[in-house]
């Protein structure tokens, strides 16, 4: 059987941390690739590993039909690829961005005559070439150029397309990367609670991941609420009884000398969602206090 995902010709632009990850899995599956980077010599160890070295961005562009960007930020691949024949390209930006950015890159690729798919890294560089660790990548845009280099795109790492709108691979990006932030912010609370206190971090550490394993079930019961617009039914921890026990963690950080900075903005999100109506909120669970963030 062919082995559809070696020999291709890509380019990629932009040999960062992340870039140089990339091109290392495409040369080590066969592929010929093109490089190019604004500092030249951080090509220098995949020439010696087979790619060839573009001069220029210009000169990459045209070496390839399907031209990969992995730059600092959306106006980077702007600059980089400033004043450049695009028509007839497959463009493939896994430059970090907004989802205005990438639907703004999509419109600026077609005026070019390029087909064009944003792309939203789910990987630190360590993970990219190694499937045992997780990483993926979405995609959103041209369906059919992802379609056309699927084979060549999971090289890396994982692809998943979630849909034609350019700007959702960085909506999806930002959606677990933002939950990330947050898990994190709650994590560095609890450790600066028990610092100076005969509890070593090691020990909390297991403690830790098994309670936000066991609160990993907010994630589905909060999107269901979202979808229904019930946020009472079967609630088990009601928005009264949390927003009254808030006082706890807050009276317990100031005994620790321990900022609540991190922790206060969604203990004062269910505030405001119990104190517009308490009533009517008081029975809910704490995914009714989502409303007050959104556009609606
Ligand atoms: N590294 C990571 O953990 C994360 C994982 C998730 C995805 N991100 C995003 O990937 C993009 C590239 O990240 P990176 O890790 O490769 O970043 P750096 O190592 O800082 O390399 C930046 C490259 O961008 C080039 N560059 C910067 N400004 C310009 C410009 N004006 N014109 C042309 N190129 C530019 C830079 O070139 P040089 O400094 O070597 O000359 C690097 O090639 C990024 O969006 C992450 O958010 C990574």
């Amino acid at each position: 059987m062919t082995d559809t995902t070696r020999g291709n010709a890509l380019s990629l632009l932009g040999l960062g941390d992340m870039g140089t990850a990339l091109a290392r899995t495409w040369l080590a599956a066969g592929h010929r690739l093109t490089v190019w980077n604004r500092t030249a010599a951080k090509a220098g160890s995949l020439a010696d590993q087979g790619a060839a070295v573009a001069a220029t961005p210009a000169e990459a562009v045209a070496a390839s039909g399907l031209v990969v960007v992995c730059l600092l930020d959306d106006p980077s691949v702007g600059s980089a690829l400033d004043g450049i024949d695009l028509t007839g390209k497959d463009l493939v930006n896994l430059t970090t961005g907004t989802p205005a950015e990438g639907r703004a890159r999509a419109a600026w690729a077609q005026e070019r005559g390029a087909r064009f798919v944003d792309g939203g890294i789910m990987a630190t560089p360590t993970m990219i070439g190694a499937p045992q660790a997780g990483g993926y990548v979405f995609y959103s845009g041209s369906r059919a150029l992802f379609d056309t280099h699927r084979a060549v795109l999971e090289v890396p790492a994982g692809a998943r397309f979630v849909g034609e709108d350019p700007g959702h691979a960085a909506l999806h990006d930002v959606a677990l990367l933002s939950a990330m932030y947050g898990m994190f912010a709650g994590i560095s609370h609890a450790y600066a609670l028990i610092d100076g206190e005969d509890v070593s971090p090691k020990d909390l550490a297991p403690l830790l991941s098994e309670w936000l394993g066991a609160m990993g079930f907010f994630v589905g019961n909060a999107a269901e609420r979202l979808a229904s617009g019930d946020f009472t039914t079967g609630v088990v921890s009601n928005l009264a009884m949390q927003v009254a026990s808030s006082g706890t963690l807050l009276r317990t950080a100031a005994e620790q000398g321990v900022s609540a900075e991190l922790i206060s903005p969604y203990l004062e999100l269910m505030r405001r969602r119990l104190d517009a109506d308490p009533a009517a909120h008081g029975a809910e669970d704490t995914a009714g206090a989502i409303t007050l963030l959104g556009r609606r």
